[in-house]
């Protein structure tokens, strides 16, 4: 019976009907969804950490409310995306217990430091580059809450990038001073940036069953690649140069060809040993224990409301 219900299961996906909460999934696809989707949420909340250590210090007050507007979305896109995860039978606690505990990863990106403000503009015009690049795909994903989240998540995505290309113009076209600190933010954000795409295709170990299940519609390598191919002409725009030396346009295939990835670097971080890794986990283990008080008189509140019904 169970073999009837994996082929049904796979027609399913094969016909492009979206899988709902309530409809049979196998176990491996309920467990990778709730990997991925919760990955998804906490990398959008660790997120907020970088670029929010430059809401108090944006140099004008337009650059303060588009940046505010920015990480605000970033938790809203984490609280939709823990409510999809939700609706697979895990509770937001335990997925917030397994990011505090190190248990579950989140995107190695935000591991990095923001030194100067020109960072802020490089996560825009890059790392949400880069989630555009990943998550629009994600749109058609076999599993309806996730697909249908991303919808709106990417919209909100696309405003980020274009916010974080815009400010990086505005330094590339201002002083030496503003133009080398855009630089240095390139160079310091390009590689990470690539590597967000996650292993190459021969290491990446959910992939082939992903594809498979229709999670993930292209591969690690492929959306990589297109990143590459859309983002150069766009640091050429800026007048800055992308530091890679083996970086050239292949005029056959159309496509740019890059160096190779440090896969050491990326696998510290996933280790827990990059830069800010325990800033991170410290800074969202401070925001829990110190909201304690508001998720308490959430349910005193409601335990409260209960009992006036009852009467
Ligand atoms: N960092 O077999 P695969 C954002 C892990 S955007 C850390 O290829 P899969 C928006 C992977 O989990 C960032 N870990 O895995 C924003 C797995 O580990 P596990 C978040 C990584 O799932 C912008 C192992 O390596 N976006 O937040 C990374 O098929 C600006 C093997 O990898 C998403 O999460 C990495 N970069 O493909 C917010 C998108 N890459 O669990 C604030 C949804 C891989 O077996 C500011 N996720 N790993 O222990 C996905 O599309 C996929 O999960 C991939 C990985 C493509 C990330």
């Amino acid at each position: 019976q169970e073999a009837a219900l994996q082929g049904r299961f796979q027609e399913r996906v094969d016909a492009e009907e979206k899988i709902e909460p309530r409809d049979w999934m196998p176990d491996g696809y309920r467990r990778t969804l709730v990997r991925q989707i919760s990955q998804h949420a906490h990398s959008e909340i660790v997120g907020m950490l970088p670029e929010g250590n430059w809401i108090t210090r944006a140099p004008t007050l337009r650059r303060k409310v588009a940046l505010l507007a920015k990480v605000q979305d970033e938790g809203g896109h984490g609280l939709y995306l823990y409510s999809a995860a939700e609706t697979l039978g895990v509770s937001r606690d335990e997925l917030i217990g397994q990011l505090l505990s190190g248990k579950a990863k989140y995107s190695s990106i935000f591991n990095y430091p923001t030194p100067t403000w020109a960072d802020i503009g490089a996560i825009g015009w890059l790392v949400d580059g880069a989630a555009i690049m990943n998550q629009v795909p994600l749109c058609r994903c076999s599993y309806g809450p996730y697909a249908r989240a991303m919808v709106r998540i990417c919209r909100e995505e696309s405003f980020h990038q274009r916010q974080g290309y815009e400010l990086m113009l505005a330094l590339a076209q201002g002083t030496a001073e503003q133009k080398r600190m855009a630089q240095d933010a390139l160079n310091r954000w390009w590689w990470p940036s690539l590597m967000m795409f996650g292993p190459s295709d021969e290491q990446s170990a959910h992939s082939s069953q992903n594809m498979a299940w229709k999670i993930k519609r292209f591969s690690n390598d492929e959306l990589r690649q297109r990143f590459v191919d859309a983002t150069v002409p766009q640091a050429e725009f800026l007048g800055l140069t992308i530091p890679d030396p083996e970086l050239r346009l292949n005029a056959e295939t159309g496509h740019y060809e890059f160096g190779a990835i440090d896969w050491t670097e990326f696998n510290e971080i996933l280790k827990g040993n990059g830069p800010c890794n325990r800033e991170r986990i410290e800074a969202r283990r401070k925001a829990w224990d110190d909201g304690a008080w508001v998720r308490e008189a959430a349910v005193a509140h409601a335990a409260k409301r209960r009992q006036r019904a009852l009467k």
